[in-house]
């Protein structure tokens, strides 16, 4: 079984790579973190930043979906009433001028059903897809994604998303922790700040490899199996 050449170690540490036991995600593509008019721009951070992964995406979604792998979406939202939104959380938004449940040019600012909250047309997931809403960074937290990983029996997680430092590293970190091997995907991810992109991507390869391995969309997609 061909392994990835991927950075600090050849991925997946044990070679066994197949459309059966793989996965990618695809974080928090809304519109919310990289549309006019949503959450990421009303707190006023560089739009060009949280888009620029989206053509490397579409590129991994054309190859895997072509041989098979199974994708998962997320988004990051609140139920209507907002009881699912913890207080420091909004008012944290809320001083910074984008309160999340608050009215916005694309409705209430991370409302599940809102046009902010919507993934992106570029990235709209087809039939048969899985989403995940999330109410908080990572995936694993109050979601079902655990058990349906280990239902259709994936071990290997490809992470792609934004942003790279918060949700992507928060959902990366719960993964590692529950014994799944992943591999984030550079190109594919962005942060609304680019220090803290590349300072989240070091992280990663410390220790060996502390969270996983690191590629790129162009080396991934080229080993694809
Ligand atoms: C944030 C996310 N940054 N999707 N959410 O609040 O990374």
């Amino acid at each position: 079984m061909p392994t990835l050449q991927a950075d600090p170690y050849p991925w997946p540490f044990d070679g066994a790579w197949t459309p059966k036991n793989t996965a990618l995600i695809v974080i928090d593509m809304q519109t919310d973190f990289c549309g006019k008019g949503g959450y990421v721009d009303a707190m006023g951070y560089d739009l060009s930043l949280t888009r620029a992964p989206i053509e490397p995406i579409k590129r991994v979604l054309a190859a895997m979906r072509a041989k098979g792998y199974w994708i998962i979406h997320t988004r990051e939202g609140h139920r209507p009433d907002l009881s699912d939104l913890p207080a420091n959380k909004r008012w944290r938004s809320q001083r910074i001028g984008a309160g999340i449940g608050d009215p916005g040019p694309c409705g209430k600012i991370l409302v599940r059903g809102e046009k902010g909250w919507e993934i992106i047309d570029e990235l709209a997931p087809l039939p048969g897809e899985t989403i995940i809403d999330k109410p908080g960074k990572g995936s694993f937290c109050a979601t079902d994604l655990e058990l349906i990983l280990h239902q259709r029996g994936i071990r290997n997680i490809v992470l792609s998303g934004i942003t790279t430092d918060v949700c992507v590293h928060t959902t990366m970190r719960e993964a590692n922790d529950r014994g799944f091997e992943c591999l984030l995907l550079e190109d594919c991810c962005g942060a609304t700040d680019r220090g803290n992109h590349d300072a989240a991507i070091k992280m990663v390869k410390m220790q060996g490899g502390v969270f996983g391995a690191v590629s790129n969309s162009t080396e991934f997609i080229a080993a694809l199996p």
